[in-house]
């Protein structure tokens, strides 16, 4: 499928719609989701057009997954989280709803469900 960069998130990299950032490079940016399944949910992207995890380039894809890392790390300490879950949505059918490649870093407590 094509990359439409109507989307969501190319505005948001074109800063033409804000977006509260937590991390940004030359390659990545992280910022809160703005529908958050815990407190401190955020989401990463690479800056370079990206449909989801069938077309990205594998060079964007690991700056990505290691930019996750260091928020899991930072997440854990911030919101003294017990555990991180890692969520990423491909097509329509995999549950996709914007369609920039996005990995969800969402910190977890033992008994806490996240919200739908
Ligand atoms: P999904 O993996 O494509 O299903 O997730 C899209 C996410 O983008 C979802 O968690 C939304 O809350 C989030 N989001 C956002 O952070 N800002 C927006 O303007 C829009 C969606 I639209």
């Amino acid at each position: 499928m094509a990359y439409d960069p109507g989307n969501i998130f190319a505005k948001i990299l074109r800063s033409e719609l804000p977006a509260y950032k937590v991390y940004e490079d030359d390659r990545v940016l992280a910022f809160l989701d703005i529908m958050p399944r815990a407190a401190g949910h955020v989401l990463v992207i690479p800056k370079a057009p990206a449909r989801n995890l069938l077309d990205v380039a594998a060079g964007d894809l690991a700056a990505v997954m290691a930019v996750a890392q260091h928020i899991a790390q930072a997440q854990m300490q911030v919101f003294e989280a017990e555990g991180i879950t890692l969520t990423q949505h491909n097509e329509k059918a995999g549950g996709q709803e914007v369609f920039h490649l996005h990995v969800h870093v969402i910190p977890r407590h033992a008994g806490v469900e996240l919200r739908p």
